[in-house]
Order: structure tokens, then sequence, then C-alpha cells
């Protein structure tokens, strides 16, 4: 039985914080504790002086993503393989229809290319158009096949983007089945006018991209997302926040105490809207997604929505498209596929802007690149905690190692970084993926295929609990109206 024993390093939990040593057996922890014996034939770590971190978990990837003509770059096994090597253990990807596509359909090929995964993965589901099938298709997902988030482009008209009727609809049946609904917010009519109005007044290179999706563009999306779930009473998760504008609408719901989650991508949390003014056009190419890269002022209601708790997890959106890829839209920016990679920089560039300068502690750390996600997402404490019984997905984080982030020494082989040039304090030194080293000390150990499916339970029969126990609890209310 494969078994291995990080010794000596300090536990840290979301919630605490302690000097253990860790028995991984049959890819779970079986003991946390000192002085733990090694089991015959066990991999033994030494872990003195370092930490041992819940994995990583990115709520946010897109691996083998078909979008804008094209198909990104990082398969299932080199998207997890990057991952594994920067102390992710688990990423949750999309199963993205096209519209009139069955959603089982779809869902059967994500499945199959997910097959060749190096780490554990999931799936939200996007609901793209609606009809009878989608109503039908949804609850099979959730119930026979362990989804619990259904995701919602108001992005990309003409292509994925869902309008109102799929908004209440999908939002409608989510909240019957248990499951959470999910929005890429932003205003896709606004985008195509303004994308179109650019172009035609000659402003076709990657510079027009984040003048077509200005931060008010996101913000109504936003408010109006997080409108329809307060009218229908359903909780709501938004991806990729980016702009001080939508920070402000979750606070606002957050203090009518409406249920608003909030993700936000590293990126959009270190890099500025400069990098689109680069003369170099694949540089600047390399940087459009979407929702883009702001002015800096963003990011301090970004960094100040995280540590107080108004944001929640913290992502990727790995994208992976190369210079060749980008290269579609050299005369017309619209035409550039949206996504950029970093699936293995999150954790060293968080731990760096974040625990470094002292806007979030180590046990923060945790809570927002592990432990948040797997509440949110109802895998709490399978996944996000280092303790008995949970599955054994580890980092061994050594917070004095030191690098600077390059494209040419990445296991992403997508060409460039969005962090090029970063110099990062604090790496992690040993990944554990269910019990075995995937990464050591700059040695990838992936195995292809050896990543499972995580299923994510409905929330519904925790409420549907909840509210039996409520109602036999109460002497039998007479019905006064
Ligand atoms: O919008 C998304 O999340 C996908 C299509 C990745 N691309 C991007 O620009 N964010
Ligand atoms: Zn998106
Ligand atoms: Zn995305």
């Amino acid at each position: 039985m494969n078994s291995v024993l990080i010794r000596g390093g300090t536990v840290v939990n979301a919630d605490t914080s302690v000097v253990a040593d860790v028995l991984c057996q049959a890819g779970v922890i079986t003991a946390v504790g000192a002085g733990l014996q090694a089991p015959a034939g066990c991999e033994v770590i030494d872990a003195g002086g370092l930490l041992v971190m819940p994995g990583g978990i990115d709520t946010h990837t897109h691996m083998e993503l078909p979008f804008m003509g094209t198909v990104t770059k990082d398969d299932f096994y080199t998207g997890t393989s990057a991952g594994v090597s920067g102390g992710t253990t688990m990423i949750i990807d999309f199963v993205i229809p096209d519209p009139k596509q069955r959603l089982m359909e779809a869902w059967d090929n994500w499945r199959g290319w997910a097959q060749k995964s190096a780490a554990d993965y999931s799936f939200h589901v996007a609901v793209t158009w609606w009809d009878d099938s989608v109503h039908t298709d949804m609850g099979t997902l959730v119930h026979q096949h362990g989804v619990n988030s259904f995701k919602h482009f108001m992005a990309y008209k003409n292509a994925i983007m869902a309008d109102d009727e799929v908004l209440v609809n999908s939002f409608s049946r989510a909240l019957e089945l248990g499951a959470i609904p999910t929005v890429h917010a932003e205003n896709g009519e606004l985008v195509f006018q303004l994308q179109k109005r650019l172009v035609a007044a000659g402003i076709t290179g990657p510079e027009g991209h984040p003048l077509s999706r200005p931060p008010a563009v996101e913000a109504e999306a936003a408010e109006r997302a997080i409108r329809i779930a307060q009218v229908l009473g359903t909780p709501l998760y938004i991806v990729h926040v980016s702009s001080e504008d939508t920070v402000a609408a979750i606070m606002r719901a957050h203090a009518s105490g409406q249920r608003v989650y909030g993700e936000v991508l590293a990126g959009h949390l270190t890099i500025d809207e400069s990098v689109y003014q680069n003369k170099d056009w694949n540089t600047a190419a390399a940087h459009v997604m979407s929702p883009p890269f702001r002015a800096r002022h963003h990011q301090a209601a970004l960094w100040g929505a995280l540590q107080s708790g108004h944001l929640h997890t913290t992502a990727t959106d790995h994208c992976a498209f190369c210079a060749d890829q980008k290269a579609a839209g050299k005369d017309d920016f619209s035409k550039i596929p949206n996504g950029c990679a970093g699936v293995e920089d999150r954790m060293p560039v968080l731990w760096d802007a974040g625990v470094n300068t002292g806007k979030l502690t180590p046990n923060e750390f945790v809570k927002v690149t592990s432990t948040n996600a797997a509440q949110i997402f109802n895998i709490y404490p399978r996944k996000g905690a280092v303790r008995v019984d949970s599955d054994a997905d580890l980092v061994v984080w050594d917070p004095a190692a030191r690098k600077t982030i390059s494209a040419a020494t990445t296991v992403s082989k997508v060409g460039y970084n969005i962090f090029q040039g970063r110099e990062v304090t604090g790496l992690p030194v040993v990944t554990v993926s269910r019990g075995k080293v995937v990464w050591a000390k700059g040695e990838l150990r992936t195995e292809r295929g050896a990543g499972q499916y995580v299923p994510r339970p409905a929330f519904a029969p925790v409420f549907d609990a909840l509210k039996r126990q409520a109602a036999a609890s109460q002497p039998h209310a007479v019905n006064r109206n």
C-alpha cells in the first residue's frame, strides 16, 4: 500500500497551525500528530522548518477548451501537471455545451477528455441555452453525477451568452436541485457594440480590448445577476471579479444578507491594464482575457475584499492560448482568443503578494486557496483540510524558497507567462496528490490518468433535512392567515 510520512512540518489549516507529522496511506490522511512511525516501504519527507498545507483548489480552469475557433493548449494531463508543480492538487473545470447541444452530450465529451488528468478534478456545467431538455439534464447531472454548480456566461454574444430568460430559468432550476448558480458577469451586448465601434474607429490592436469591457460592463451584469438571485432566492457565485465596482455590488448584497460568493484571479490581484499598451503585439495579446486586467487602483479593492471576506476564493481561469492562436486577432482584437495561463503560478504569486506583504496570514492563505472552495462547493473536509480521513492532497511549502517566474521554466508549455519576470518568495517543494508524491524538488512525478473525478453533493439534502428538523421541532403552528 502506497504511504507517505511528512515529518516535522508545521501543519497550516484555515483555522489552526501546529507542528505535527502527517501520515498518508491509500490516498487518505490516516494520522496527524507527533512522533508518527513510518510503516514499511513508506516514503518519508523531512518537512522540518517547512509548512504543510492542504493542496490548492483552483475553482476556475479551462483545459482542452474549444473556444473562439481553436482549443486551449493545455490538456487535462499537462494542465493538472502544471497545477501540482505550483501546489494545486484539484481543479474545477467547465463543461460548456454549444447552444442547442444536450448538456449530457457535452458532459460525456468533457468526462472523456479529463480521463488523462494527473490530479483530481471536478466540473461546473455551463447552461448556454434553455428548453425542457436542459431542465431535465440539470437534474440528471445533480442526482447522478455529483454536479452542484451551474455556470452562466453573461458575455460572448452570438456564442455561449446566457440571456435573462436562460438566467431566470436556470437559476430557478438550480434552486430546486440544491445547486449554486455561478456567472461570468459581463454585459455581452455592451461588449459586442463597443467592439464594433472601436474597430470601426480603427482601434484594432489589443489596446482596444479593455476599452470594450470597462468596469461598468462587469458591474451591470454582476448587479443584474445579484438581483435575479435575490428575487428567486438563490445563492450566487461570481467568477473572476475584477473591479471595485463589482466588489461594491457584492458588499451591498452582503449588507442585505444575501448569500453571494466572489472569486478573484491571481492575475487581477497583481497585473494592471498597462500590459495592453506593450509595443510588442504578442505580449499585449498574451494578456487578452475577460474581464481584462484593470487600472491598478482596482487591486486595492480586490485585496481588501479578499481580506475582509467579501471575496472568498482565488483562481486562475487557466485558459492557455499560444502566440500562433492569439494571432487570429492580428487585425481585429475582438478575434484574439480570450484567455491566459497561470494554474501553476497562483499559489506562489498569492503567497508572495499576500502573505509576504502582511495582507494574509498563512491560515488565511489556506482559506482562500483551498478551504473556502471546498466548503462552498460542498466537498469539505474531504478536500481543503489536513486532517484524518481527508484526501491526502498536500503541499509542503518553503516560505523562504525563491524563484523568478519565467515561461522558459514553467511546466505549462504555452510559451508565455503573464507573471513573466516576477520574483516570488515562497514555493511548493513537495506536492502530494491522493497520497502520492507528484512534485518533489523541481521534479514532476505525475502519472497520466491518476487524477480522479470528484463528485460534489447537492446542497438540497442538507437544507431539506434542516427544514424537516425545524418543522418537526415547532409546536403545531396554527395557520393564522
Ligand atoms: O470567460 C472565460 O472564463 C473563459 C472563456 C476563459 N477566457 C477568458 O478570457 N476569461
Ligand atoms: Zn469567464
Ligand atoms: Zn473561465
